[in-house]
């Protein structure tokens, strides 16, 4: 069966429905690229020396990995030309970078988690690049802060790469979600998941159980109903996986079912994830493959941000566990 590529893919979209313009379609295809060479940044590791502490801290407070600010650097550099991007929010940043002005301001926005799962980096585990996309608002001159204080539902395009045994790009342009593994012989990434579509039941649960001790009252029902299996209420045995890079649950997820929970809790009472580039393009990517996502109970890609770095709860996945999570809270 012959495959289609990325750009293939992003030319039928842009022929089918004007949300791509070209200028999507460029940015879009840049940040592919930019995905291939972390991909293999990330695949050298000590031999390149890239593992490991780069002694600094981002805005969380968080201790940066070496492979963190390169992801960031190599991002950033892909995106300075193309004068498709008026600014680039990341974890790795506490402001906005604006980019060079190029004569003409980009018409977009771009939000990135540049290497999810840092704690994953130095021990061989997959990790992954999330990326969002909103629209720069026309007016004014060089985006600030507030030009990015827009909801999910805003996003024009989301997507994430796992750099694990292959490399898959997940991506939605608002019209489904689709998946791509990078074929390392002719270096484009092809299209092997055309219509991807989230089982809406599911006996498998992501959770990090090590904070069961904080977890709110409808989180540890939930967790326990699912402990209780076939002799419970809910008449099944459920599985569990946490990989602690949210990329690596959340392609399990979209590919065989299941519910990822990072909620709020008395440790996190804000959540652990960030809103902008880590909640909302998920949100984005599991809705338009059928699954639900909410911050335990209101749906994420409705969360007016009020700050870049913000966090928020998570659950998102199968839908019917999803609003059985959130009928617990309400
Ligand atoms: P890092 O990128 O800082 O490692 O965080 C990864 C993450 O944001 C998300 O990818 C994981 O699901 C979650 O944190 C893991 O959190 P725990 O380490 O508390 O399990």
């Amino acid at each position: 069966m012959r495959r289609i590529t990325l750009t293939q893919y992003l030319i039928e979209q842009q022929r089918a429905s004007g949300s791509v313009t070209s200028e999507l379609r460029l940015l879009i295809e840049v940040v592919a690229r930019a995905c291939k060479a972390i991909s293999h940044a990330v695949g050298k590791g000590a031999l390149a020396d890239v593992l490991g502490g780069a002694g600094s801290d981002n805005v969380q407070g968080e201790a940066q990995k070496k492979l963190d600010l390169i992801s960031n650097e190599i991002l950033i550099e892909a995106n300075e030309w193309g004068g498709h991007l008026a600014a680039m929010v990341s974890e790795e940043m506490e402001r906005p970078h604006v980019m060079p002005d190029t004569g003409r301001k980009g018409g977009f926005l771009l939000l990135v988690d540049p290497l999810d799962g840092s704690s994953n980096i130095d021990v061989n585990v997959s990790i992954g690049t999330i990326f969002s996309v909103l629209r720069s608002p026309p007016e004014g001159g060089a985006p600030d802060e507030k030009a990015f204080m827009q909801p999910g539902s805003k996003q024009v395009a989301a997507g994430f790469a796992v750099y694990g045994p292959q490399t898959i790009l997940v991506l939605t342009v608002g019209n489904g979600t689709v998946g791509f593994t990078l074929d390392r012989e002719i270096g484009s990434f092809v299209m092997t998941q055309p219509n991807i579509r989230i089982p809406a039941d599911t006996a498998e649960y992501a959770i990090n159980s090590s904070n069961a001790r904080n977890w709110d009252v409808p989180v540890k029902r939930y967790i326990d109903e699912c402990l209780a299996g076939k002799a419970g209420v809910r008449g099944k045995d459920f599985n569990t996986r946490w990989i602690a890079s949210m990329v690596a649950d959340v392609y399990r997820i979209i590919t065989r079912g299941g519910i990822f929970m990072y909620p709020r809790d008395a440790k996190y009472k804000d959540g652990r994830l960030r809103l902008m580039y880590e909640a909302n393009p998920m949100a984005m990517i599991v809705e338009q493959a059928g699954g639900a996502a909410t911050d335990g109970k209101t749906r994420i890609l409705d969360i007016q941000p009020t700050a870049l770095h913000q966090r928020t709860g998570v659950v998102l996945g199968s839908k019917n566990e999803v609003e059985r999570v959130a009928s617990y809270f309400s």
